[in-house]
């Protein structure tokens, strides 16, 4: 019975899926952009996904930069692998991509609309070079799919 319950463990940490600044607005702004899925919908599809695949998810949306970085200092320790779309500091902020350099975790950047479809300020990311992959323009199904990803990285 106990080496059965064993079995069922996650073989990992949890991959910590954290979201970025307004991202907490989901489905209830411009959902022409954004499309009707709440965030508490895409943590609910990360959790389901997530138990699918047999791996533990913490999800976390902050709108400050620090507190974003902060996080991810934790993850170093507390996470085996990151999720993230940080919102329009993807544009903006050699911080986080200083924080998600150091953490040393295969890191997977996710974006809600497609980025070079839109504001040519959007096109360039400052994380993206500390990220295994870059999923953008397929809405919270890009959540999954990275998953999808760091599940079998991490099976390696
Ligand atoms: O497409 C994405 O996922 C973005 O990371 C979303 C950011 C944007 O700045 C990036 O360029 C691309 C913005 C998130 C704001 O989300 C809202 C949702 C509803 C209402 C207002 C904002």
């Amino acid at each position: 019975m106990a080496a059965k319950a064993a079995r069922r463990r996650p073989a990992h940490k949890p991959v910590l899926v954290l979201n970025g600044p307004n991202l907490n607005m989901l489905g209830k702004r411009q959902p022409q952009i954004y499309g009707r899925e709440t965030l508490a919908d895409i943590e609910a599809a990360c959790r389901a996904e997530a138990q699918r695949l047999g791996m533990e998810v913490a999800f976390a949306q902050s709108n400050h930069e620090g507190v974003l970085v902060d996080l991810i200092q934790a993850a170093r320790e507390k996470n085996s692998a990151i999720v993230i779309n940080a919102g329009a500091y993807t544009h903006t902020s050699v911080a986080l991509l200083d924080a998600l350099n150091a953490a040393e975790l295969p890191v997977v950047e996710v974006h809600l609309s497609n980025i070079y479809k839109r504001e040519s300020f959007r096109h360039h990311s400052y994380i993206s070079p500390a990220a295994v992959g870059v999923i953008a323009g397929l809405g919270g199904q890009g959540y999954l799919l990275a998953l999808q990803a760091l599940s079998r990285l991490l099976a390696r």
